[in-house]
């Protein structure tokens, strides 16, 4: 486990909840409403995420990328507006209810009716038209800034393909294949590196979403989107597919590791390693080579090209297993591997009815490639 994602337990404490505040969030938003948040980012994000330490809390009132800062600074106006437009209705409201309430005459007739008023027509036409007109043009030119942003000569390209229920992450510049963990260096205000993420899916549509670095963008069949992400500091930022794709949508979680630059180089040196081969857990290749796990995941140097699980070269690099529902430790890999439905009902992985035994040796094998 890396070092930046020990500390949070399983349930979250309100003094917890108060030291993310003091530590990060700039004075927006207030302490109390600020609990309230983080339990709402925590409903919609399970599993794994609940046990994260403080900064990795999907929250996207605490942008930490330029997309992420422009998308909040957007919401901020547009609350001020639409909370300005509230205050006045429900003011003009209030006073209306008393000020003009049944007073027990007895009577019931109507106040003036007032017909055809040009100016008052004009009045609630014209005010609301421009209002939609100003919250149109400013969201228009967010998403322009955003979509148009040039791409500088030093970013880093990543190909991101959405499975049902998993993401497979490629480098094509580095020889790199990785599942549900994107790793990216981190990009200085100063001396910017940003990420530029192609976006695909392998089967129906996903939704590449991390709110504290950038806003949702669609994985479509047979069609490319791109985003990019631009993260200023270093650390854990957890998210999730944004788009209803199957059973198990809800635990297609997303892990980006945002590294330094020392990190992020011993990183892709280990990546692009071909996978140990330790003879003592030879028994458990085979295992591996001959129950048709090959068929569908690769282990680069080895028989397995098998592409439609993930790619396991470097498994025991990664802190999670099938995109977040578990931690990666040889006990819930064995129980994985011994009946995926346990941690993940309806995943595309059968369980395979190996032996004790051959459960065993196929979990050591896994266990060397690091
Ligand atoms: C029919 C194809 C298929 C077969 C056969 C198969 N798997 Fe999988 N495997 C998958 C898919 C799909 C996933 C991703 C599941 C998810 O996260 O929703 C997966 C996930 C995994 C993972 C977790 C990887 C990660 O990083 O999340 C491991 C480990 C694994 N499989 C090992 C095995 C072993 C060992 C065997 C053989 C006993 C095997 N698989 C057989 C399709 C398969
Ligand atoms: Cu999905």
């Amino acid at each position: 486990m890396r070092k930046n994602e020990g500390g949070g337990s399983v349930v979250w404490g309100l003094s917890q909840v108060r030291q993310v505040g003091r530590s990060a969030v700039r004075p927006v938003v207030r302490p109390a409403f600020r609990a309230w948040l983080v339990l709402a980012a925590l409903s919609i994000f399970p599993g794994v995420a609940a046990a994260e330490s403080a900064s990795s809390i999907p929250n996207m009132m605490r942008p930490e990328a330029t997309p992420a800062h422009q998308i909040f600074s957007l919401t901020l106006f547009v609350l001020l507006i639409t909370g300005a437009i509230f205050a006045v209705v429900a003011g003009l409201l209030t006073v209306a209810i008393i000020r003009f309430r049944s007073r027990n005459s007895g009577t019931t007739i109507e106040p003036p009716q007032i017909y055809g008023s040009t100016q008052v027509e004009l009045a609630w036409t014209v005010v609301p038209v421009l209002i939609v007109a100003v919250l149109f043009l400013t969201t228009a030119r967010i998403i322009f800034a955003i979509q148009d942003a040039p791409k500088p000569k030093n970013a880093l390209d990543v190909t991101v393909v959405g499975h049902q229920f998993w993401w497979e992450f490629r480098y094509p510049a580095l020889g790199i294949v990785t599942a549900n963990e994107l790793h990216v260096p981190v990009s200085p205000v100063d001396h910017p590196q940003p990420t530029f993420l192609k976006l695909l899916s392998a089967d129906v549509i996903h939704s590449f979403w991390v709110p504290r670095l950038a806003g949702k963008t669609d994985l479509i069949p047979n069609h490319v989107n791109t985003m990019w992400i631009d993260p200023h500091k270093p650390g854990l930022y957890l998210g999730q597919c944004a788009q209803f794709c199957g059973a198990q949508h809800a635990m297609m979680l997303l892990r980006v590791y945002v590294d330094t630059p020392t990190e992020y180089a011993a990183w892709v040196r280990n990546q692009q390693k071909p996978a140990a081969q330790d003879p003592t857990v030879a028994a458990g290749r085979t295992v591996f080579e001959t129950q048709a796990c090959m068929n569908c995941h690769r282990i680069a140097g080895t028989a397995a090209t098998g592409t439609f699980g993930p790619d396991l070269t470097h498994l025991m690099s990664r802190s999670t297993i099938a995109s977040g529902a578990t931690t990666n430790t040889p006990e819930h890999l064995r129980e994985w591997i011994k009946d995926p439905a346990h941690y993940k009902d309806g995943a595309l992985m059968p369980a395979m009815q190996l032996s004790d035994q051959q459960l065993d040796q196929v979990t050591a094998y896994l266990a060397t490639l690091k």
